[in-house]
């Protein structure tokens, strides 16, 4: 494992505290794959001068991916991706009206040129994954490590296969 005490190389943003319980799925899996990753809230509507600073220093701080959460008018991902070249993996959060389709509609439909890698409503586990397999193309022991988690998902399956086969 790598040592997760090191600069971070993702972070993990969200307009509010209230999206963490959603978003801490990401910091889990990235841990668990030995990956240093960092989390703060950026709100795109209450810290609007805040979230382009932190937009356009993002690539200066050693940051490799963002992944970025938030529901409703989830304008985050989108503003992030127009100020950071570096790659933004949006995440709908849901919240209590229309199930979180209002914050994959906000997130996923970019226009041309300005790329958010949106991944399905909650689903913050996928984009520490994706994450990861973005920083494993130029990291030879993350990738195996990124193979050695599927393998083990592989075997839970096959698990799970044992117990309803006849
Ligand atoms: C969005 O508004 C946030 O991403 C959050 O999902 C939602 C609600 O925020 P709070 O009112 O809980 O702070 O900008």
């Amino acid at each position: 494992m790598d040592d997760t005490t090191a600069t971070p190389k993702v972070a993990i943003v969200m307009g509010s505290d209230s999206d963490w319980p959603v978003m801490q799925a990401s910091g889990e899996v990235l841990t668990e794959l030995g990956i240093a990753w960092e989390a703060d809230v950026v709100s795109a509507h209450r810290m609007p001068t805040e979230m382009v600073a932190w937009g356009q220093q993002a690539h200066t701080r050693g940051l490799s991916v963002v992944i970025a959460g938030a529901g409703g008018a989830a304008h985050l991902p989108g503003m992030l991706a127009a100020l950071t070249p570096l790659p933004v993996i949006g995440v709908p959060v849901p919240l209590k009206y229309l199930d979180g389709m209002d914050s994959l509609l906000s997130i996923v439909q970019m226009p041309g040129g300005i790329p958010v890698a949106t991944v399905a409503i909650g689903n913050a586990k996928n984009a520490g994954i994706l994450a990861a397999r973005i920083l494993g193309t130029s990291d030879p022991d993350l990738q195996q490590r990124l193979v050695d988690y599927q393998a083990a998902l592989a075997e839970t399956a096959h698990a799970k296969g044992d117990v309803v086969r006849r």
